[in-house]
């Protein structure tokens, strides 16, 4: 009997999924399995489709999209190539390292444009619950069909999770915000850097919404950004408009306070201060919890949920590596459902899990956090069909990346690196980024890329 599958989510990860289905397909698999997948905006992409929506979305659901506009790649595209699709194939020529989002979206969506998977998933339809039966060992999966305005459900042999986790953020309380007179909001909510040209900035957090918006705010005129750290400053070698102070106690008229005693007036305040896992549609038994980490437990190879195996997530750790770690996991999923894989029982799946839990957590650097999501992908990839891309030599890669961003971090994007797919070191940006106002794709291709180009607006 061929199984039902049911995707959650038409994001990277969820896509990967389907194109990991399709691979099968295309290398001679005859009984392909029943697959649905759930989507709840109107496209594909997830996270890297731009809204200008906040809050709700025009169904009244929580809006799914955290990216902001002039947001670019944050790491080198040499480290989230798939292995079965580069760079170079999608858009016929060499392309810099850092793209903007629209053009990494262009990507993603390139690869499974070819791959004829978009019969599969239902736009539109929001997933609002789903239930395991002991009696008839399905799920049941309830989604609203906002097309229709109808609920609708459906049986399922296995349900793989792929809503990702940045999306419900986690906003934390300081005394003071609510009589502050300015915009108070969390980085799900930022949308445009030009709001706050000419103002005074506090982000709270020290990771990557904060470094990444508060250069934005810089690159796009804001006068002066605060950063405040609870565990450890970024430590970066910063340009005079910014600085670095401990967590904030409390929030005066518009003066900020801070643990260390100092002050500082502040005319808006960004909460960057991450985001939580939230299933809303899994009963407490079978959804994850966890915080943002690179092994989050309960979840054997990363993937399949320890109480019900036949419910995976995929996407759920913490990221350095992202499009590449998604297929890594789809194509594993995919021949656990195949049956091509057997998993071990309980006790030997929970050991798994214990001895990568163990090892995350001696982890004491970035250095030694690439090298340990290598290894979970390298054990992944070598188990399944899925086309050697050197993770390793991508690990490598970000190391550079993290070297290159402590050398200047307004200028990192600037570096070129090689793909591990092609051998081809990616041509510079036709102008240092912190110039390139302009992200939008027609006028980022329109480049050829062959020498510096004075036109970079
Ligand atoms: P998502 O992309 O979040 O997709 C999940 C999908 O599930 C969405 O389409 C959503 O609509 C859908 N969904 C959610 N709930 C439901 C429901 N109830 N019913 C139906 N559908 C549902 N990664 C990089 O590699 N490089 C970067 O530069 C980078 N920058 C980032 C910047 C920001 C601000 C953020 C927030 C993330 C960034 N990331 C970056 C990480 C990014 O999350 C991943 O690249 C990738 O999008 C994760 O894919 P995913 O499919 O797991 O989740
Ligand atoms: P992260 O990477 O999960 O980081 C969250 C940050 O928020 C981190 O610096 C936390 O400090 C800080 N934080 C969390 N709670 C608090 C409270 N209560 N007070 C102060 N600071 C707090 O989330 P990001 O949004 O930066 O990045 C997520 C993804 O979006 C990532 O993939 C990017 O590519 C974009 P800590 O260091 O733990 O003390």
């Amino acid at each position: 009997m061929t199984p039902k599958i049911a995707i959650l989510g038409a994001g990277p990860s969820g896509l990967a999924q389907l194109r990991a289905f399709e691979a099968a397909r295309k290398a001679g698999l005859e009984q392909i399995p029943d697959i649905v997948c759930y989507e709840k905006q109107p496209d594909w992409g997830g996270m890297w489709n731009y809204t200008w929506r906040t809050g709700l979305d025009e169904h009244g659901d929580p809006v799914h999209g955290s990216m902001y506009r002039y947001l670019w790649s944050n790491g080198p595209k040499e480290c989230l190539e798939f292995a079965d699709y580069s760079f170079e194939e999608h858009f016929g020529r060499p392309i810099p390292s850092y793209p903007p989002r629209a053009v990494l979206l262009d990507y993603i969506m390139g690869r499974v444009e070819k791959s004829d998977v978009r019969k599969f998933i239902r736009f539109n339809t929001a997933v609002r619950w789903v239930e395991w039966s002991d009696e008839t060992q399905k799920f049941t999966v309830t989604v609203m069909n906002h097309d229709r305005g109808a609920l609708e459900s459906d049986e399922f042999d296995y349900v793989v999770v792929a809503t990702g986790h940045f999306s419900t953020p986690h906003v934390p309380h300081f005394d003071g915000l609510d009589r502050f007179p300015g915009r108070v909001l969390h980085a799900h909510d930022f949308r445009d850097a030009r709001e706050f040209a000419g103002k005074r900035l506090l982000l709270v957090g020290s990771s990557y919404s904060a470094e990444d918006i508060g250069t934005q705010c810089i690159k796009y005129g804001a006068e002066q950004v605060t950063f405040s750290y609870r565990s450890a400053p970024m430590g970066h070698d910063w340009p005079e408009q910014f600085s670095e102070v401990p967590l904030l106690t409390h929030v005066d008229g518009k003066v900020a306070h801070f643990r260390d005693g100092s002050t500082r007036e502040v005319d808006a305040i960004v909460l960057c201060t991450g985001y939580k896992h939230h299933y809303p549609f899994l009963p407490d038994e079978l959804a994850l919890r966890t915080n943002n980490r690179l092994y989050p437990r309960d979840i054997y190879k990363g993937i399949f949920f320890q109480h019900n195996p036949k419910l995976m997530y995929l996407g759920a750790q913490d990221q350095y590596f992202t499009f590449n770690m998604f297929d890594a996991q789809a194509w594993y999923a995919r021949d656990v459902m195949l049956g091509r894989v057997d998993l071990p029982d309980f006790d030997t799946r929970e050991q798994d899990i214990d001895h990568w839990r163990a090892r995350e957590e001696k982890l004491s650097s970035p250095v030694e956090d690439i090298d340990f999501q290598a290894a979970y992908i390298r054990d992944l990839v070598d188990r399944t069909d899925y086309p050697e891309f050197h993770v390793e030599r991508q690990g490598e890669v970000f190391k550079q990346w993290k070297q290159d961003k402590k050398r200047d971090i307004m200028g990192y994007r600037n570096n070129s690196y090689a793909s591990t797919l092609t051998g081809t070191v990616a041509p510079p940006l036709p102008a240092p980024w912190m110039e390139i106002l302009d992200d939008s794709p027609e006028s980022f291709l329109r480049h050829d890329f062959t020498s510096p180009d004075a036109s970079a607006e």
